[in-house]
């Protein structure tokens, strides 16, 4: 399972994407992302999510430190990205937004995003802060 953490262009702000769907996560925001299908490397399965479900093109760079462990079969991993060409729709969303470290940080605080997601908070809002 791969999540992106996607840059906006001036360096300051991630994408978030509201989740539709199960109820449990429905409302909350995640680093949007997607499954790998057979035979599909990581980067090209984060690249055909995110075309899918966002209508953006992104270059996929280095993975985030920390992995988290959904299931027996489901590890989740983030890696940092940049968005090359489209404008970020919610198809399968609820809602899409741009976030800079302090807004980021305030959802994570108010308990509206998906658990696992919290993870990647810290480091994230560092990188953020140093752009
Ligand atoms: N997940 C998460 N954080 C993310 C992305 C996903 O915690 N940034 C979790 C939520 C779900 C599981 O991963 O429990 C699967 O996510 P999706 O439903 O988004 O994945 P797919 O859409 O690929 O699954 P499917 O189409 O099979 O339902």
């Amino acid at each position: 399972m791969l999540a992106g953490a996607i840059l906006d262009s001036s360096g300051t702000r991630i994408l978030l994407a509201r989740r539709a769907r199960p109820v449990e996560l429905a409302g909350l925001w995640e680093l949007p992302g997607g499954k790998a299908e057979v035979g599909e490397t990581d980067e090209e399965a984060l690249r055909r999510e995110l075309a899918e479900e966002l209508g953006i093109a992104v270059g996929v760079e280095f993975e985030l430190r920390d992995q988290v462990v959904l299931s027996d079969e489901l590890v989740l991993i983030a890696r940092w990205a940049r968005v090359i060409a489209g404008e970020p729709t919610a198809r399968e969303h609820q809602a899409v937004r741009w976030v800079d470290a302090e807004e980021l940080s305030t959802l994570c605080d108010e308990g509206r995003l998906v658990p696992a997601d919290t993870v990647w908070v810290p480091e994230l809002v560092a990188r953020l802060r140093r752009a």
